[in-house]
């Protein structure tokens, strides 16, 4: 502010009035005698008003770099990716517990083979089949009760036996495999009795072969009889079946 004021001072001066010291204002200043004679200096005037403000400075230097700032949200799940190719075969495992016994197969059905007869009525015609039709057991049908036949379905090894009741004559009775008598059975009547007459045979039977019993010889050897209380029967079942 002083300085303004002296240079303010300075100019309104005339030009002559040179060398005045402008170190202190508030002194009266000397001027030189003769250049004007009573003259008085002023008292100093006010300060002058504030100027406009001056243009805009130039843009600073950049900023020291901040600290790193906190991390943002978790993005959204991505889509699925494809699937990857299939991996080479593992190492093979050890073997399993064995497992339950199974249940018996409905195809033993067809090495079934069995039959039991008995007899009905008097026999009275010899070198016949004797045709038992008392059914015990004939589930298979391999027995032909009409003619008395036993009928081969099932080649293999047979068991065959016969009871038979003999009563006011003589039996004689063989049982027969394809028109040839196997095996023979003889009895003989005893007079108010009742005998009785039997035989077993194993055979080997192929598929159509036929097996029965009948009255053997000339003679009157038919004595085989049947009633409430006697009965004659006739029996055969397959023991073992053919495997090959
Ligand atoms: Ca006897």
């Amino acid at each position: 502010m002083l300085l303004l004021r002296a240079v303010l001072l300075f100019l309104i001066l005339p030009s002559h009035a040179e060398n005045i010291p402008t170190e202190d204002p508030g002194v009266p200043i000397l001027l030189p005698k003769g250049t004007c004679a009573g003259w008085m200096a002023g008292i100093p005037g006010h300060p002058g008003h504030n100027g406009t403000p001056g243009r805009d400075g130039r843009d600073g230097s950049p900023g020291e770099k901040g600290e790193k700032g906190d991390a943002g949200l978790v993005g959204p799940k991505g889509e699925t990716g494809e699937t990857g190719v299939t991996g080479a075969e593992g190492p093979r495992g050890f073997p399993g517990i064995p497992g339950r016994k199974g249940e018996p197969g409905e195809g033993a059905y067809v090495y079934r083979s069995a039959f039991s007869v008995g007899l009905e009525n008097r026999v009275t015609v010899p070198n016949v089949p004797i045709r038992f039709t008392k059914i015990f057991y004939n589930q298979q049908n391999h027995y032909d009760g009409t003619t008395g036949k036993f009928h081969c379905n099932i080649p293999g090894l047979y068991y065959f036996s016969y009871h038979i009741t003999v009563y006011m004559k003589d039996v004689k009775v063989s049982l027969f495999k394809n028109d040839k008598a196997m095996l023979f059975t003889y009895d003989q009547y005893q007079d108010k009795n009742v005998d009785q007459a039997s035989g077993s045979v194993l055979l080997h039977l192929e598929v159509g072969d036929q097996v029965w019993l009948q009255v053997y010889g000339d003679g009157d050897h038919n004595g085989l009889y049947a009633d409430n209380v006697n009965d004659s029967t006739f029996t055969g079942f397959l023991l073992y079946y053919d495997t090959n």
